[in-house]
């Protein structure tokens, strides 16, 4: 007795020395996790050859070419106003922008690096117009930052996997680089979502993403990190593998994230293949927009969905009609996604669930049957079951299950139920469907 008492207090002891007490504001990110839908953007003088950001450094184009584009980098079509309402219009609520990519091309005119937006022939602070132009939308304004920079001399790699190595390598130089850079962006530009990524490179290890955190934290409480400031993300999956370790929200890759209401996640997809613009890139069809971001906010997560801007600074005319595609059906539909909960059915090929209060919302995808029959919860009554903003749909209920009749040809390629019941919804149990 007394031997599995002392194990288990020593396994509450390693428990409890484990777990770090990361200082999340919660106010702040449950608003976040509210707006389930936001923009990023992958821009920068590398958009004059239409490769990708960063990864194309020596790549495609030789060190030597890429870091000289600035020079001729002269978006003259450049519009804040515009890009933000084109969020807004897509049904967006947030703004996330490549601020330094991995190729260290800082997009505002930073005092820690000549490298910068000023010393391109265009000069403008093109971020400074997007914070304005966020605030005059109401859009939350966020930053994604590199901690990885393949130029920087100081960064101690030189390329993509670290096969370059420079000698002038040096972290305790570069950490206060990146320190200086982070606060700009927090005391000028007032960002609330500080979204690293770069940080699986060997260099940058444990205890500093502990410490980059901490001090971020320290300079302004009122801001979101993603779990890429630390070490504790699994690949592109993006979960974080233990609570040892930083960052107030997991981040899986051009992925729909596992279901997981628990945890926070924001899937980042981009809308063509590229992140950076690259002239004819494959475009998504409105059919796999949706989609993945109904599977996305039905599994609990929000989704970042990425264009990259051209150099002439327009977002691409087809991909600006796209966002407005989707931001028509959010407008009808949106009641269904905004402020919900993911769930209580686990998304699948066909169904995507979200609930809010005492309704749960089905999302139909591309479903053609007369009848969808799911298990339903015994105990709980339903009130009402209809097509969202539209006509009653007859159902019976009987034993674990729920049979719904469906109107004859739907032509929908998303067709939303909402289902009353007398108790909250946000309590039920996951639902898993075979
Ligand atoms: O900015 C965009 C991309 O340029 C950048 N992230 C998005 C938001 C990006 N980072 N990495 N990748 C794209 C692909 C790289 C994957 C790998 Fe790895 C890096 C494979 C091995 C090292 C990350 C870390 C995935 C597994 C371990």
């Amino acid at each position: 007795m007394m031997k599995t008492i002392s194990i288990l207090a020593l396994l509450f002891l390693t428990l409890f020395s484990v777990a770090q007490d990361f200082t999340t504001n919660q106010k702040l990110l449950n608003e976040f996790q509210d707006m389930k839908f936001g923009m990023f953007v992958h821009w920068g003088p590398v958009s004059l050859k239409g490769t990708e950001i960063g990864w194309s450094r020596g790549r495609e184009v030789p060190n030597e070419e890429y870091d000289n584009l600035f020079k001729k980098f002269n978006p003259t079509q450049f519009n804040a106003d515009e890009w933000i309402k084109t969020l807004k219009d897509a049904g967006m609520k947030y703004f996330v922008i490549t601020t330094r990519h991995h190729d260290g091309f800082s997009i505002w005119p930073t005092k820690y690096s000549e490298y910068n937006i000023s010393q391109t022939p265009f000069k403008r602070d093109v971020l400074m117009e997007m914070k304005k132009a966020c605030d005059k939308y109401g859009i939350m304004f966020g930053t994604y930052y590199s901690i990885c920079d393949w130029k920087h001399p100081d960064y101690p790699l030189g390329s993509p996997g670290g096969s370059t190595k420079k000698e002038t390598g040096n972290m305790k130089k570069f950490v206060p680089f990146i320190k200086g850079q982070t606060k700009e962006l927090i005391e000028k530009y007032d960002t609330k979502i500080l979204w690293f990524d770069g940080e699986w490179e060997e260099p940058w290890t444990h205890e500093m993403g502990l410490g980059f955190y901490d001090y971020l934290k320290g300079l302004n409480e009122n801001i979101l990190i993603n779990n890429r400031v630390d070490k504790g993300r699994k690949g592109m999956e993006g979960i974080t593998i233990s609570n040892e370790f930083a960052g107030d929200f997991a981040t899986p890759e051009q992925r729909v994230g596992t279901y997981n209401i628990d945890a926070p996640w924001e899937s980042c997809i981009t809308i063509c293949k590229q992140w950076a613009w690259k002239p004819n890139d494959e475009m998504k069809s409105l059919e796999e927009c949706l989609f993945t971001l109904v599977k996305t906010v039905g599994g609990g997560g929000n989704l970042l969905f990425n264009v990259g801007p051209m150099p002439d600074g327009r977002i691409e005319p087809r991909q600006v009609e796209r966002l407005k595609e989707m931001g028509n059906w959010l407008k009808n539909n949106g009641e269904a996604i905004y402020g919900t909960k993911g769930g209580p059915y686990k998304p699948n090929d066909w169904l995507a669930s979200t609930r809010k209060g005492n309704t749960i919302y089905l999302h139909l995808l591309n479903y053609k049957k007369n009848k969808v029959q799911i298990p339903f919860p015994d105990n709980v009554k339903i009130e009402s079951c209809k097509i969202l903003k539209g006509k009653k749909l007859e159902f019976k209920k009987y034993e674990e299950m729920i049979q719904i009749e469906l109107p004859k040809k739907q032509k929908e390629l998303i067709t939303v139920i909402e289902i009353r019941m007398d108790t909250n919804a946000e309590y039920l149990q996951t639902i898993h469907l075979n």
